[in-house]
């Protein structure tokens, strides 16, 4: 039985409180008396990050002498959040640390607090990459986070009168004591300037690439450590540096350069995250970004490859496995040409050869807008060379769909990496295809779309390449961290190997009509409750009641997730309760969290509804002792872990076929939240877990929304035919949530009538608040609702973050583990 516990190696309270007292005095300069929580937070660091470093050092030894297959995950996006109690659980060290700080008068609880989130991501794609990393490093599995190390995270919310204000994210200002710089490793990353073609010997056509300008990658390491602490990985972040090399020859020639180049100064490269998740913004400094982290952790990984293997790239394939995490980092497959092409001056056969089996992609979402395309000039000003060889990459595809479909232009137009038009753009989701030996999905629905829907003739032509792996989540930070009390009552009813072993949560199922075992459950939860009233309290101002219902919806803002559904619902219950006083249901407060992309108007609308909406209904006495709404400012993991395991219902309402998989709706009813959710994403493999009775689905299937758009979607005949949604929606245009101001939330309606619906919120509505009325009804009988929030968590085993990547490694990777001793 694997469980994290502090080995012989580790130390004991006394070592730990003496080197948390020697990190204040030698590392930061103070002493106990005048260490404030930040000083005491930084000291903690500095003596656990001992621990990490031993272990990452044995790792590396471990993985170098056994010449290990490594799987490199490319991501733009890493969403860490907090890494200090994450650290301590598994290392074993939390309680310990705890005690530790106790005995010097320091609460843990409080200087965790001092830790600034590492937000170095928007939403599922970042947190995923974060939970995978922590699986990889906890099943041995030799593996590398690459990334950017951006200076500001994802933006930082502020709610003024209502609306979203975004402030930077500095979450380095005051140092980060987790992170590793590594000089000795720097990559220098050419840029712009133009292609040279030379004739060599043999007839064989050299190109040489002349770049225009330099930047350095400067690698900063984050030691991963996994639960158990035995395996440290590392996640690799590039910062991007002035290299002072400017080729004026290059800029003075014109025509090759763009003036536009001057702009593009090292350091903005990894100045700032973009804060889109699902629109991508054609912008230069974008594919700079996503070429320069790719650019450098090949090089980081040649580099590697060659100290045990030298010129030999006949195992390059065997040794090196790239996940690439979306397209962001597909430029990475041209840039593995080019270096075997140009450099290692490799046959474009075998060299394609070893690239096609090095890569794996993942497709997050099929919203056509966030596949991404960009302009060829644009390329070819960037990454001159990169476009050539993409250009040829595309030629020998054509031939191969020639010799499938021939003289069928269409399905050649369709597939080309270029779109061809007035302005010819790279698809970069083609050439992720084009150039992967597997590519995945994240949840089966989504999958099965995936092969349906976005890329039927790759899979008609390859049909083993595509496949299916649902996403997960690891539990040790989304149970054993951040849910305390219900982690003790788990272990004590079924073992404390459950965080390593998912599937063991099953034995809890039959406590599930236990008694004393409901009431210990739902106390917990209460608890949890009260702490999050708190906390909204403290955030807000707002008082909620711990008996209520706490509904929560937290996720990115976005109008196929259909916050703006809830919202729909919630002024609905209001009218109820306007009208009949003694309107029949529970309490509830309705909690939301979400950020919105800054460009993205409707999003930022929504949030100011919902704002509005709360404000009104909270200072309302006539309901606001049934009915509640907060919107908790800045969302993000710090938050998540408050939120999650308060909550009891869990809302997971995307349209049909538009959420990929969703991680928090496996989150929320790990922690014995209820899902009032469509048959969408992973909700569907979460339904088929904890059964139907378990769980309140809703709304269009996702072939009845293809239906109905077949038919012709008309959301007036929702309008027209349904009283209390035209009441609603008619209730956006007055100014009774925006006094003085009729019309200031007319932009939702606006955009669910004339905007034409386009993700059914109206569809949805009746069957939606039918799926509440019976969560309400289920909420009245506390044994039921016990039962079933037990069984929620009982049957989550499936979606461990270690499962995904078990399927990973047998379906992709072909991985083995490496212990560390
Ligand atoms: O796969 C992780 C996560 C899914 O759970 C969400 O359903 C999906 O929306 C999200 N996608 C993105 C944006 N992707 N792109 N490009 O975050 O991925």
């Amino acid at each position: 039985k694997k469980v994290a516990s502090s080995s012989k190696t580790m130390m004991n309270k006394a070592e730990l409180k003496a080197s948390i007292v020697k990190h204040l005095h030698c590392s930061l300069g103070t002493d106990e008396n005048k260490a404030n929580n930040h000083a005491w937070w930084k000291a903690t660091c500095a003596s656990v990050q001992e621990h990490v470093l031993e272990g990452l050092r044995k790792t590396q030894k471990s993985h170098y002498l056994n010449d290990t297959r490594a799987v490199h995950y490319f991501s733009a996006e890493f969403l860490m959040g907090r890494l200090m109690s994450n650290n301590l659980h598994n290392l074993g060290l939390f309680e310990q640390t705890e005690k530790a700080l106790n005995e010097l008068g320091v609460n843990l609880t409080d200087i965790m607090e001092e830790e600034p989130d590492m937000a170095l991501g928007n939403g599922g794609l970042g947190r995923l990459a974060a939970c995978f990393i922590d699986s990889l490093a906890t099943l041995d599995l030799p593996a590398v986070g690459y990334g950017l190390h951006y200076e500001h995270g994802l933006f930082r919310q502020e709610i003024q009168n209502g609306e979203q204000i975004e402030r930077p994210d500095s979450w380095r200002d005051y140092g980060n004591p987790w992170e590793i710089c590594r000089p000795e490793s720097i990559q220098d990353i050419p840029l712009f300037g133009y292609v040279e073609t030379k004739y060599g010997e043999n007839g064989r056509i050299n190109k040489e690439w002349h770049p225009g300008h330099i930047v350095k990658g400067l690698p900063w390491d984050i030691p991963v450590v996994g639960y158990g602490g035995k395996t440290v990985n590392v996640l690799r972040l590039w910062q991007s540096q002035s290299s002072d090399y400017f080729n004026w020859d290059v800029f003075n020639a014109g025509g090759y350069v763009d003036a536009q180049t001057e702009n593009v100064q090292a350091e903005t490269i990894s100045k700032v995250l973009y804060p889109n998740d699902e629109t991508q913004a054609g912008k230069d400094l974008r594919l700079i970004q996503q070429y320069f982290f790719s650019a450098c952790s090949l090089k980081d990984i040649i580099r590697r490859y060659k100290r045990a293997h030298g010129d030999d790239w006949s195992r390059f394939s065997e040794q090196v496995v790239i996940q690439l995490n979306d397209t962001h980092p597909a430029v990475a497959i041209p840039e593995l040409m080019r270096i075997l092409i140009d450099r290692a001056e490799l046959d474009w056969d075998y060299a394609w050869s070893i690239c096609s089996k090095t890569f794996a992609y993942t497709n997050h979402t099929l919203l056509p807008e966030a596949l991404e395309k960009w302009p060829a000039r644009m390329f070819e000003r960037i990454l001159p060379r990169h476009l050539e060889i993409i250009y040829e990459i595309n030629r020998r595809f054509m031939d191969e769909v020639e010799a499938v479909w021939p003289g069928n232009n269409e399905i050649k137009r369709k597939l080309s990496i270029i779109e061809e038009g007035p302005d010819k753009m790279v698809r970069m989701g083609n050439l992720s295809v084009i150039g992967s030996f597997a590519v995945n999905g994240v949840a089966e629905i989504h999958s099965a779309l995936v092969k349906k829907d976005l890329f039927p003739e790759f899979n008609h032509m390859w049909p083993s390449k595509l496949t299916n792996v649902t996403n997960g989540i690891t539990p040790r930070r989304w149970l054993k961290a951040c849910n305390p009390a219900l982690s003790q009552l788990i272990d004590g009813k079924i073992g404390q190997d459950w965080p390593l072993n998912l599937d063991k949560l099953k034995g809890l199922a039959e406590f599930a009509e236990d008694a004393k075992f409901q009431k210990q459950f739902m106390k917990i939860k209460r608890d949890n409750k009260v702490q999050l009233a708190k906390e909204v309290m403290a955030l807000t101002g707002v008082e909620i009641d711990p008996n209520a219902i706490f509904d929560v919806q937290i996720k990115r803002l976005h109008e196929y997730k259909r916050q703006h559904l809830n919202l729909l619902y919630i002024m609905a219950l209001y009218r109820r309760l306007l009208e009949n006083p003694d309107y029949d249901m529970h309490p509830r407060v309705f909690l939301f969290g979400a950020k919105a992309a800054p460009g993205y108007k409707l999003a930022k609308d929504i949030i100011f509804a919902i704002n509005k909406v709360a404000e009104k209904i909270n200072n309302d006495a006539r309901v606001n002792h049934k009915l509640k709404v907060v919107f908790l400012p800045n969302y993000r993991v710090s938050l998540a872990e408050k939120m999650i395991p308060a909550a009891d219902i869990s809302e997971q309402i995307s349209t049909a076929g538009k959420e990929a998989s969703g991680t928090g709706n496996m989150k929320l009813s790990l922690n014995g939240a209820l899902t009032v959710g469509t048959l969408d994403g992973a909700n569907i493999e979460i339904a088929e877990e904890v059964g139907d009775e378990n769980i309140f689905i809703f709304g269009l299937t996702v072939a009845e929304v293809e239906a109905l758009d077949k038919k012709g979607y008309n959301p007036f005949d929702y309008y027209d035919n349904n009283r209390e949604l035209k009441a609603v929606l008619d209730w956006l245009d007055s100014d009774y949530f925006t006094p003085g101001k009729p019309g200031a939330l007319s932009s939702l309606k606006r955009s669910m009538l004339e905007g034409g619906d386009h993700y059914k919120v109206l569809a949805d509505f009746t069957s939606y608040c039918e799926a509440q009325s019976l969560a309400d009804k289920a909420y009245k009988e506390p044994e039921r609702w016990a039962k079933m929030a037990i069984l929620n968590t009982a049957h989550m085993g499936k979606f461990t973050s270690d499962r995904s990547i078990k399927d990973y490694v047998e379906r992709i990777w072909k991985l083995d583990p490496c212990k560390v001793e």
